[in-house]
């Protein structure tokens, strides 16, 4: 085992792949405190303050018991439009992001805009791992432990206002590091927005990381959203901004395709897409002959979230 700046507590010997995996014989010859505490694993260009902290993960009580999509297809199987539209241009074009330090700045209804770098938020709250179904809005989903804190923390650090109906997540848009932005395939930067509620629910969070490893670049390193019951394109990855606002924002997805992509983007098997059906999915890594699955309401999360869209039109409001 080799010790190094890379990996000060060597989470690969921690929690590794096999764990996840569930491999009896495994799981028996590692140590239980070991188990019971498990290390967020760290690289070199984590500041030093980051690394002081030990980012101790808790288990999730919201792990699914489900498969999970494997770490290789997790990473290298993604949408990243910043860095290419194909699904292997993130992984190999995103190597170069520099995401140390990071800081997010925070803006519009609050008592006074105000920046936080990664260190500070990762202050705010213990890291958990949650394990998440994610459904792309494309027809193929995956079950991906990530490691995050709540959004609602950071809400409440921002300390919004009364005139906060909104929050608006503005993605990183640098042309010297970012191919895809030296195009016009979407309005850069990439936005995102949830109504109030929806960013505060305990299911909503800030990932840092996935499979007790920190976020690589093309899952939206060092800080992405993730909303379980929504369509993939909703998690904005490489977050620089978050400003809260009175009204609806329109999104980047929005703009591109207004009849396509709602703002509510609620994974619903009901409302189709206007070029295919919503209504099944197909489950990343079951191989070629596996059959497609069907997709459930709010993505299967409709008993947590369901009562936040109580009497609306969910085909008006996709
Ligand atoms: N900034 C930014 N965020 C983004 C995207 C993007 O192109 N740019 N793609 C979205 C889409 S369509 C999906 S399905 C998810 C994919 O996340 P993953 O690659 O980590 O699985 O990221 C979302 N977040
Ligand atoms: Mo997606």
């Amino acid at each position: 085992m080799k010790i190094n700046n890379s990996e000060i507590i060597p989470v690969s010997e921690i929690t590794p792949y096999e764990t996840y995996m569930g491999r009896r014989d495994f799981i028996k010859a590692a140590s239980a405190a070991l188990m019971a505490a498990p290390f967020l694993s760290f690289n070199s260009e984590v500041s030093a303050a980051t690394n002081a902290s030990l980012l101790g993960y808790t288990k999730s009580p919201y792990g699914a018991d489900e498969k999970l999509t494997s770490y290789n297809e997790v990473t290298n199987y993604n949408n990243y439009y910043e860095f290419g539209t194909s699904k292997s241009d993130p992984a190999l074009e995103s190597k170069g992001l520099v995401t140390h330090p990071w800081t997010v700045s925070i803006e519009g209804a609050v008592k006074k805009n105000k920046q936080i770098n990664l260190d500070d938020l990762l202050k705010l709250a213990p890291l958990e791992e949650r394990i998440y179904r994610m459904r792309c809005v494309e027809g193929w989903s995956m079950v991906i432990p990530w490691i995050g804190i709540p959004m609602s923390k950071l809400i409440q650090w921002a300390e919004p206002t009364s005139n906060a109906k909104f929050i608006e997540f503005v993605s990183l848009a640098d042309q010297s590091q970012m191919p895809g932005v030296r195009t016009n395939i979407l309005d850069w930067p990439y936005t995102e927005g949830l109504r109030m509620d929806e960013a505060m629910h305990p299911l909503t969070i800030i990932a840092v990381g996935l499979y007790g490893k920190l976020l690589p670049n093309q899952n939206g390193a060092p800080l992405r959203l993730v909303v379980p019951w929504k369509y993939g394109f909703k998690n904005a990855k490489s977050i620089v901004k978050i400003r809260f606002v009175e009204s609806m924002p329109k999104t980047s997805w929005m703009k591109a395709g207004p009849k396509e992509y709602g703002f509510y983007a609620n994974v619903n098997p009901m409302v189709d897409h206007p070029r295919w059906t919503q209504s099944t999915e197909r489950r990343i890594g079951g191989g070629l002959f596996t059959p497609r699955i069907k997709t459930k309401l709010f993505n299967g999360y409709a008993e947590q979230v369901a009562h936040m869209y109580a009497g609306m039109d969910l085909v008006k409001n996709f």
